[in-house]
């Protein structure tokens, strides 16, 4: 899931490159729904976006930010856009 806002240029990069890399990302926007934004909040302890969030098979969660890190991970993992 990308925890991001409509608003942040950061984020519209992300979503770039996963539209790019035609990656399965659920788009989770914390100006548009209140509980995206306190689970964001309750997580990281602050709404700074983009966030990437990986749940693995136990349900654990963890949470990526920093546009740049974000990027070089889908792009190590999914290949080069
Ligand atoms: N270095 C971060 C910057 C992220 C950032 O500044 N995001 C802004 C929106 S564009 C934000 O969430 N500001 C509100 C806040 O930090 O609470 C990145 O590249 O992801």
């Amino acid at each position: 899931m990308l925890y991001h806002s409509d608003l942040c240029g950061y984020c519209w990069k992300v979503r770039g490159v996963i539209d790019d890399l035609g990656v399965e990302v659920e788009l989770r926007d914390i100006g548009a729904s209140r509980d995206h934004a306190s689970e964001l909040r309750e997580a990281r302890g602050r709404t700074t976006v983009p966030v990437l969030r990986r749940v693995d098979a136990q349900g654990q969660s963890d949470w990526m930010p920093e546009s740049g890190d974000i990027i070089a991970y889908l792009r190590s993992t999914y290949g080069q856009a």
